[in-house]
């Protein structure tokens, strides 16, 4: 009688198992960057940009993020359209509130302006950029190029989120 009652429990317990595994261990995303149309902070050319990138796991209710960097891209001097080269790696754990965070600057570093400015800043929920990607595909191949993400501080350009596959 305990054995016919103890089985399925097993199995219960382990069928949990494996999936909080894959919870823990999640999925790895990888992307590329790259910007269009940011604004020019530079008096004697094009801006320098570079990306930092953050991430944050926000609470429902709370209003403190933690933020921590997890990338930044390569300096792409005198350009407004950078496209960066570095395949970022980021563990995406569904369901979970994962938040990122770009910020893009303009590197100055000299001695007259020594501040790199800002060029952009945008956040989003990564569960909607998952969203997007699947939503995008048809027939099993993926259509979409890049995710577009508007940038704020200062308003004007856009940075484009493309998913690489291999
Ligand atoms: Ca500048
Ligand atoms: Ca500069």
């Amino acid at each position: 009688m305990f054995r016919f009652l103890l089985f399925p429990t097993i199995l219960a317990v382990s069928s949990f198992g494996v999936l909080c595994l894959a919870q823990l261990n999640g999925e790895a995303l990888k992307f590329k960057l790259a910007a269009v149309n940011l604004p020019n902070l530079d008096l004697d050319g094009p801006s320098d940009p570079y990306v930092k990138l953050y991430t944050a796991t926000q609470g429902q209710g709370e209003r403190h993020t933690d933020w921590q960097k997890f990338g930044q891209t390569s300096v792409k001097p005198n350009t407004l359209n950078p496209v960066w080269d570095e395949v970022f790696v980021y563990r995406y754990m569904n369901g979970t509130n994962q938040r990122w965070r770009f910020l893009v600057k303009d590197l100055d570093n000299t001695w007259l302006n020594p501040i790199d400015d800002h060029l952009g800043r945008v956040e989003m929920n990564v569960d909607d950029y998952m969203f997007q990607l699947k939503s995008s595909k048809q027939n099993g191949t993926q259509n979409l190029k890049y995710i577009q993400m508007f940038l704020t501080h200062p308003i004007g350009g856009a940075l484009l989120v493309t998913p690489v596959f291999e």
